[in-house]
């Protein structure tokens, strides 16, 4: 029998993932926070995907984080400000050699969930592939895409990239995934934050080119002092082609503070600042860009971390 696939948060990807590793025929256990939501999951039946308007259930079983089996292979879908503390809870079950893959947006929660596990290997993804919750346990596939998976420490790729192969999930792996984190963090911070503030969809930056390729300047300058040249490799341009590929849509950010939720700010944005500053580099746009941010975040109520 191949190793099973835990999955450490049943929302939008670790839906995505479950639900496609168990149609494949292949182990996976859901671990849902706690015995409420345990009931809940089973009165419910399964995890359902909803791939081009096709809804399927896969009954994927379930336990919370005190179950007693050891977990060797652990998919960490929570969003960033929840990994480490929820890796923690987990990690007395973590076999000697357990794998983790961190499906985290941003940077900063892969090096936070490491440190609470130091024996086991940490393996970052960066994805833009697209989903969202539509009910209870229940996720639309909303946009093909690709993963990027890689382990900055040892470029050995692991057995289980079959696993993804069995499963249709598009992948490559990566000697460069602080590259890719970074670059999609580069993007994020140019689109993101200025979407939220201006009250647009992506395309509307188009308005705002100059305020984007400021910002671009400022990002691709981090890039370079902190020692990622090729994240900063033609950002401007790309930030460009990303706006207008995506001209129609409302960013992630966007989307979470418009349905009132908490933001990955500090993974994002955040981190970025935080690294300039520890580089002594002066950012002073993506700085106030911060404030502002901050600043919008508390007038609506919601946390600014
Ligand atoms: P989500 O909010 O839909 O899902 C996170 C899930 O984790 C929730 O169900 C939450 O209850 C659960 N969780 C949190 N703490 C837990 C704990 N201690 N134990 C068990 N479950 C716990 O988030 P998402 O959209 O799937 O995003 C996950 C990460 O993937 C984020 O960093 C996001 O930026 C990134 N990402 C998401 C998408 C997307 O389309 N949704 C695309 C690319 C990247
Ligand atoms: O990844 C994105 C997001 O909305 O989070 C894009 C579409 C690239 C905008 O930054």
């Amino acid at each position: 029998m191949s190793t099973p696939w835990h999955v450490l948060g049943a929302g939008s990807l670790g839906t995505l993932w479950a639900t496609r590793l168990a149609r494949a025929g292949l182990p996976v256990r859901l671990i849902v926070r706690d015995s409420t939501r345990l009931r809940s999951y089973e009165a419910a039946g399964g995890l359902t995907l909803v791939e081009n308007g096709q809804a399927s259930t896969q009954a994927v079983p379930a336990e919370t984080a005190d179950h007693p089996a050891p977990i060797r292979r652990l998919l960490v879908a929570c969003k960033a400000y929840d990994a480490e503390s929820a890796v923690a809870r987990i990690a007395p079950r973590l076999a000697v050699d357990a794998e983790l893959i961190l499906l985290q947006n941003g940077l900063g929660s892969q090096d936070a969930v490491a440190a609470q596990v130091p024996h086991a290997r940490c393996i970052s993804a960066s994805s833009t592939e697209g989903a969202f919750r539509d009910g209870d346990w229940r996720v639309v596939f909303a946009g093909h895409g690709f993963t990027w998976l890689g382990d900055a420490a040892n470029p050995l790729a692991p057995i289980w990239l079959d696993d993804l192969q069995a499963a249709n999930i598009p992948h490559e792996w990566t000697a460069d995934i602080l590259t890719r984190l970074w670059r999609k963090l580069a993007l994020n911070c140019a689109i993101n934050p200025l979407t939220v503030l201006h009250d647009c969809r992506n395309g509307g930056l188009t308005e705002h080119h100059c305020e984007v390729a400021t910002l671009c300047g400022e990002l691709a300058e981090l890039l370079e002092r902190c020692g990622q040249p090729a994240a900063a490799d033609n950002l401007q341009a790309e930030v460009e082609r990303v706006i207008q590929a995506t001209a129609a849509n409302y960013s992630s950010m966007y989307q979470d503070v418009a349905n009132q939720r908490r933001t990955e700010i500090s993974y994002l944005l955040g981190h970025a600042c935080k690294v300039a500053e520890r580089h002594q580099v002066n950012l002073p746009h993506l700085q106030q860009l911060q404030q502002r941010l901050v600043g919008h975040l508390r007038s609506l109520g919601l946390p600014s971390d």
